[in-house]
């Protein structure tokens, strides 16, 4: 773990701090983090107690707790195939939790907001890897653009009230994550945990092949929830005058990866091996590979003195582990 600045902590320990969308991988992972570095003031409300697209919700919400910190870390997401299908549900869902909770943060003077983006938001042929000031210099992968015009409008959120009414609003943009409490999902799931349970179901059952979508030549960069929750928290953390130095008013985001990447190919063997399948690979074309790459550019975030720490194996064995210890909730 990454040492947070001892001052900053302080004020987080000794402030109210609400987690959007706690139930989720990111959320929960964020939870964790905070309660183990001494903040136990947090705010959780499950979906059923608050409607983050409901704009009244939200503002009464804010209103009647009066939150200090806010991580906005609720969002609707899904893998590629999910992106394809409901683009609709992804843009109005994103872009409304996104406008009410920066509003009604605003509204009730939240001190610090970070909102979590992801690396999606950048173009489809940008240099790699991407520095956060390739967005908005071309054209967005097509099978995620509604959901990255969501991510950039919050990062844009974000920015124009810190202009406008000098709040201090943060964005940190995550390349791909994993980890505990993923979505296993075979339709709406990432990759990587499609992949675990994929090899694991097929080594049960004896099947001879398991089918990966697309040509396997993709490279993506896989991050560990554990390691996120860790930058979100190390980032809040910054001195103010520390986060503007290393992010422009107009382009206040900051990139959290691990600084490389692996085919798809690649992944799937490392799985295969965590997971002990000893069948044959397939490649279905018929599914989309998205963007050929995307690596993120993590050199401003190391500069600010964190990094990293859990390796693609260990995070894919200890998933796996996750996984099985839920038994058959995902069969
Ligand atoms: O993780 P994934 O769904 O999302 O897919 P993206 C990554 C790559 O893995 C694609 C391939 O090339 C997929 O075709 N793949 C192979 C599979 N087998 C599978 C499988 O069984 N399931 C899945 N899901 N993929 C998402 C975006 O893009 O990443 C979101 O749609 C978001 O907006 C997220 O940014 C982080 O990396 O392509």
């Amino acid at each position: 773990m990454n040492k947070p600045n001892a001052h900053e902590l302080d004020r987080l320990r000794a402030g109210k701090i609400y987690v959007a969308g706690h139930g989720g991988m990111v959320g929960s992972a964020l939870v964790r983090r905070l309660q183990e570095a001494g903040c136990g003031n947090l705010i959780l409300k499950t979906r059923a107690e608050l409607d983050l697209e409901n704009q009244q919700q939200v503002r009464d919400f804010m209103q009647a707790e009066k939150p200090d910190f806010v991580f906005l870390a609720a969002a609707r997401v899904g893998g590629i195939h999910a992106n394809n299908t409901w683009p609709a549900q992804f843009i109005y869902s994103n872009l409304m939790m996104a406008a009410n909770v920066i509003d009604a943060a605003y509204q009730v003077g939240v001190e610090r907001l970070l909102f979590l983006g992801s690396s999606c938001i950048y173009p489809k042929q940008a240099a790699q890897p991407m520095s956060e000031d390739c967005l908005l210099t071309g054209v967005l992968e097509e099978t995620n653009e509604p959901y990255a015009i969501a991510k950039i409008a919050g990062i844009k959120l974000c920015e124009s009230y810190n202009r406008e009414y000098g709040t201090d609003f943060r964005s940190v943009m995550p390349t791909n994550l994993y980890g505990a409490n993923d979505n296993f999902d075979l339709e709406t799931s990432h990759v990587l945990p499609a992949l675990l349970r994929k090899f694991h179901e097929a080594k049960q059952t004896g099947s001879p092949t398991v089918e990966i979508w697309g040509s396997g030549k993709p490279r993506r960069e896989f991050l560990h929830v554990d390691d996120l929750a860790d930058a979100c928290v190390y980032i809040a953390c910054l001195a103010q005058a520390v986060y503007a130095e290393y992010t422009h008013p107009r382009q206040s985001h900051l990139n959290i990866g691990t600084g490389s990447d692996v085919s798809i190919a690649e992944l799937a063997e490392i799985i295969r091996e965590v997971v002990g399948y000893e069948g044959k690979i397939q490649y279905n074309s018929e599914y989309p590979d998205g963007s050929m790459r995307k690596l993120l550019d993590v050199s401003a975030v190391k500069e600010l003195g964190w990094e990293a720490v859990i390796g693609l194996q260990e995070g894919v064995a200890s998933t796996y582990r996750w996984y099985l210890d839920q038994g058959s909730a995902w069969a």
